[in-house]
């Protein structure tokens, strides 16, 4: 008998390979690599018309695309920022030599709020990052009325963000920039790569000189400078992948409704809501443990794993209990019950109809032995 095949969190879908092979073949034809090459402009006009936003810079990954847009705004001081996120978010801004102040997150959708964020407000802060987590979006009315009140800058960490909407309105053009994260594990994989998008054309030209060590016709001031360059190979990734990402995510919504009817009925878990009159990405499977259920998040993650499912605990422990931010004490009780309770399942087109019973199957039963 063959073992079942061992099931992974992220998306891993992958690009059409004839579509890839072409794209390729014109990178080693013109055998311009990187530095600005065609591929890159055409892949920032592409993402720029999708997200209906007036500049797109694109960059190396996610991180570095934070870290540009914190140094191109000229920031000084503290970040609000939730500590229930990934660590780049965090990290990025300390790379910028900023102080992120943390904050709490809602219960429900696990992102920031304007409330959450009202609470870490000091004379210091300089700007708010809010981040759209799971592939649904935060509250942004709530952060831009709160920003312009206080005259403080917002950005938004969208890495897992990418063509999501609200009211009809797509994630990309709030605040002063979003980022986007194009990792190989996101709905839109590049390998790796990222971008910023903004609709403030000083803003954006600042965000293309940062990423570019040295000079280039049309250079404006920054603070500091870094590589932060796309490669071609990357762009080529993107844009064949543009090219099938309705369907990648028309898939995840799929995926996604399949666990949740499965285990609707399940006693003491359940799955972050991505319906509720949102067009999320369903770029995550996120299953919340609650403190009643029979067993506990890492019993179920170490049932998945002797099942070859590497589900995972994300995020632990939390920026908050993590360097450089653990030196300070933070009081973030819905930060601190989420890191021992949510877990990622695997999605993404690798993810079959029948992977997604095996995963359900595995976590009926241990709640079931739990429960005896
Ligand atoms: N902001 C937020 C809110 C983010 O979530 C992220 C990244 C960022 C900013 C920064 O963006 P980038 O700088 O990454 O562009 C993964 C991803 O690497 C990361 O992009 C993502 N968020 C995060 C949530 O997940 P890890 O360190 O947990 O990845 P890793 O290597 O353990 O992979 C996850 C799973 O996918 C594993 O089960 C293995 C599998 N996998 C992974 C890769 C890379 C594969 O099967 N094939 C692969 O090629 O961070």
């Amino acid at each position: 008998m063959t073992a079942p095949k061992n099931l992974f969190v992220g998306q891993l879908n992958t690009p059409d390979r004839v579509a890839l092979r072409a794209a390729f073949k014109g990178v080693f034809e013109r055998r311009f690599y990187t530095n600005h090459g065609p591929l890159v402009a055409a892949f920032e006009d592409r993402v720029a018309e999708r997200l209906g936003v007036a500049h797109v810079i694109c960059v190396a990954n996610g991180t570095v695309a934070l870290m540009i847009a914190a140094k191109a705004a000229g920031l000084s001081g503290e970040v609000i920022v939730p500590a229930y996120t990934f660590p780049a978010t965090v990290q990025a801004l300390v790379y910028a030599g900023l102080e992120p102040a943390l904050c709490d997150v809602d219960p429900s959708t696990h992102a920031v709020t304007a409330e959450t964020v009202a609470a870490a407000l000091s004379p210091k802060t300089a700007a708010i990052v809010g981040v759209h987590m799971w592939g649904r979006p935060c509250d942004v009315e709530g952060l831009s009325s709160l920003a312009e009140d206080r005259g403080l800058h917002l950005m938004f960490d969208a890495a897992h963000a990418f063509d999501i909407s609200i009211g009809g309105r797509k994630v990309g053009g709030f605040g002063l920039c979003e980022v986007f994260s194009f990792h190989a594990t996101k709905v839109l994989n590049c390998g790796e790569g990222g971008c910023i998008a903004t609709n403030d054309s000083a803003f954006a030209a600042a965000c293309r000189t940062a990423a570019n060590f040295h000079d280039r016709a049309g250079d404006v001031e920054t603070p500091l400078r870094i590589n932060g360059k796309m490669s071609e190979a990357q762009a080529a990734m993107g844009l064949v992948g543009l090219e099938t990402l309705d369907s990648v995510i028309e898939g995840n919504r799929a995926r996604y409704a399949q666990y949740r009817d499965r285990l609707e009925a399940a006693p003491g878990v359940r799955f972050i809501d991505h319906a509720a009159g949102l067009r999320s990405n369903c770029q995550y499977v996120v299953l919340e443990v609650d403190p009643e259920c029979a067993v506990d998040q890492m019993a179920l993650i170490e049932a998945m794993r002797v099942n070859g499912i590497a589900a995972r605990r994300y995020f632990y422990p939390g920026m908050h209990r993590a360097p450089p931010c653990d030196a300070r004490h933070w009081n973030l009780p819905i930060t601190d019950r989420l890191c021992r309770s949510v877990m990622q399942t695997p999605s993404g087109e690798t993810t079959s109809r029948a992977d997604i019973d095996r995963v359900c199957d595995v976590i009926e039963a241990t709640i079931d032995n739990g429960t005896r």
